[in-house]
């Protein structure tokens, strides 16, 4: 009786080891490390070109589960499908030049109303400019969630021009970045100001590692 007992026991604890291990299909399953925001988190990436907003926004992405809106993302695929849009604008973003601002709030808010956007998102390389940023305000107000948190990277000029002639992408050529850059200063920089003046800015310094970057954008988040 004794031995049929502790048979069964053994039993029942390999069932319990293979449920664990996933079935027994070898390596134990990976934990997915999603860390659902508490409660909507709408986050504004800024920062110069080549800063690193759309490499940062893919680890927010991985760790908090909420879509990555890129505006630039969304002009190349439109270029690459050849849209009337993308037509448009091509030439526009050949030049390093700003797409125009009623083109890219109407971008914007169509992706927001998107139902992946109601747990939160993340906005790379808009708002641009003070336009923009202001023309979002009613966007979100309709979607009644407070709690935006505007993160800056802070790159110098010669490290983003750096980055970019490395990444080599078709918009990357030494006269567009110059341009680019320009724009940024002249543009980007008061739209920075207009969140600062909120009260809604955190400034990071871009210049680390990728990794340590990242733990800095953290850190500010989980606050
Ligand atoms: P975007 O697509 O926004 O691109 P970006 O500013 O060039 O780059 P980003 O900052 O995302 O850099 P990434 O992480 O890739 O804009 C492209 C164009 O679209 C604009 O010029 C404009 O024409 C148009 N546009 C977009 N939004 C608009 C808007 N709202 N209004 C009007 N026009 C708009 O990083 C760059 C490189 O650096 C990568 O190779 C990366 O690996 C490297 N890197 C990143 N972090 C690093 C780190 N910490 N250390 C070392 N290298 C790093």
């Amino acid at each position: 009786m004794k031995t049929i007992a502790s048979l069964a026991i053994t039993a029942l604890f390999a069932l319990c080891l293979l449920a664990c291990n996933g079935g027994g299909q070898g390596e134990p399953q990976q934990v997915r490390t999603v860390h659902p925001a508490r409660q909507p988190l709408q986050v504004i990436l800024i920062g110069g070109p080549g800063a690193g907003k759309g490499t940062q926004a893919a680890k927010i992405k991985e760790k908090y589960g909420i879509p990555h809106i890129s505006t630039g993302e969304i002009l190349r695929e439109e270029v690459a499908k050849g849209t009337s849009l993308g037509m448009q604008v091509k030439e526009v973003m050949e030049r390093g030049e700003l797409v125009a601002d009623s083109i890219v709030l109407a971008l914007v808010e169509n992706r927001l109303k998107q139902p992946d956007c109601q747990k939160g998102f993340i906005l790379d390389g808009f708002p641009r400019t003070v336009a923009q940023a202001q023309g979002l305000e009613p966007i979100l107000q309709k979607r009644g969630h407070p709690g935006l948190k505007v993160i800056l990277l802070e790159v110098s000029d010669r490290e983003m021009m750096q980055r970019l002639l490395a990444r080599k992408r078709a918009d990357d050529t030494e006269e567009t970045i110059k341009n680019r850059i320009a724009k940024y200063h002249a543009e980007t920089v008061e739209a920075i100001r207009y969140y600062e003046e909120k009260g809604l800015l955190s400034r990071i310094d871009g210049e680390q590692s990728i990794e340590d970057v990242f733990a800095d954008i953290d850190a500010d988040l989980e606050e």
